[in-house]
């Protein structure tokens, strides 16, 4: 694996993301390579995951690979995107998994974090919601992710300014779990994947799945959602979603133009 580490301790399996010149960009490659590992580690019948960065990691992952996003004229978010083939592997694997981070975690990357089932950030860490620094339009599952993690006046400021707020006040408003100092992070880490290691596998894995599909069951209209999927369109096709995309690869500031 290139891209990421994958260390098993007994029933506990820990996944590393390890492409730091790219800042743990969610490539196509890396996330392929984390599904991978869930899918081993749940062969090898692993009860817990931890997913995190390299020790002392300044950003813990800068979202979805920029270079990676189609220039304009299709969904940058699609079914088929490896950002929602990682969100929906995590969601839908039996075993637990928990994001510990470091650093900041930017864009898709927070949806990666708030689709695990439990997220221990040290207080050094933010939270980074950018599809309006880029002009992207987020899709819908994501957004419903979002809205599970925070209530929705936060999530308007969290997506309208795009600006990282803090673990502490992510954990205030019940959006991460727990916030640990740097020094006992990873130790705090392994202590609740070991609690959880030594619970019943089965009950947990049924109680992981009713809680999605309870937490999921948010009535949309087959006419909501092509309202929604229209809108998102609109987004995709304009010059703002264009300027956005091409400001970042040339490492400018972008000038939106809302059209
Ligand atoms: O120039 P080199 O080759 O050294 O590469 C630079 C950056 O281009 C690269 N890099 C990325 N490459 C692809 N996709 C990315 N998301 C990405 N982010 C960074 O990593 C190398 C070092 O980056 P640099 O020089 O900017 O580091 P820095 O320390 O000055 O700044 C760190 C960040 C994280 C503040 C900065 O890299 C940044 O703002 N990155 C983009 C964060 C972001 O907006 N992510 C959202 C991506 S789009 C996405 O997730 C969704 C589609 S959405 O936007 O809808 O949520």
């Amino acid at each position: 694996m290139d891209f990421i580490k994958l260390v098993r301790d007994g029933h506990i399996g820990t996944i590393v993301l390890d492409r730091p010149k790219k800042l743990n960009a969610l490539s196509h490659d890396l996330v392929a390579e984390i599904i991978d590992a869930l899918h081993q580690l749940d062969e090898a019948a692993a009860r817990v995951v931890i997913l995190r960065a390299l020790a002392g990691a300044r950003v813990w992952s800068a979202g979805h690979d920029v270079g990676e996003l189609p220039e304009g004229g299709r969904d940058p978010l699609g079914w088929d995107d490896p950002l929602r083939h990682l969100v929906r592997t995590i969601e839908t694997c039996r075993m637990p998994v928990i994001a510990m981070i470091e650093g900041g975690v930017w864009g898709g990357a927070v949806e990666t974090v708030l689709a695990c089932d439990i997220v221990i950030a040290a207080p050094e860490a933010t939270f980074a919601v950018t599809p309006a620094r880029l002009g992207v339009p987020y899709n819908v599952s994501g957004m419903m992710t979002f809205m599970s993690a925070a209530s929705l006046r936060v999530v308007k400021e969290l997506a309208f300014t795009a600006a990282p707020i803090s673990a502490e006040r992510a954990e205030r408003i019940g959006m991460i779990n727990h916030v640990v100092p740097a020094a006992e992070l990873e130790a705090f880490t392994l202590q609740m994947a070991t609690t959880i290691a030594g619970n019943a596998p089965l009950s947990i894995a049924v109680m992981k799945e009713q809680l999605r599909v309870l937490a999921g069951a948010k009535p949309v209209s087959p006419r909501g959602f092509e309202k929604v999927q229209g809108l998102r369109r609109v987004v995709y096709d304009s010059h703002d979603y264009h300027e956005g995309i091409r400001a970042f690869k040339e490492k400018r500031k972008p000038a939106f133009t809302g059209s």
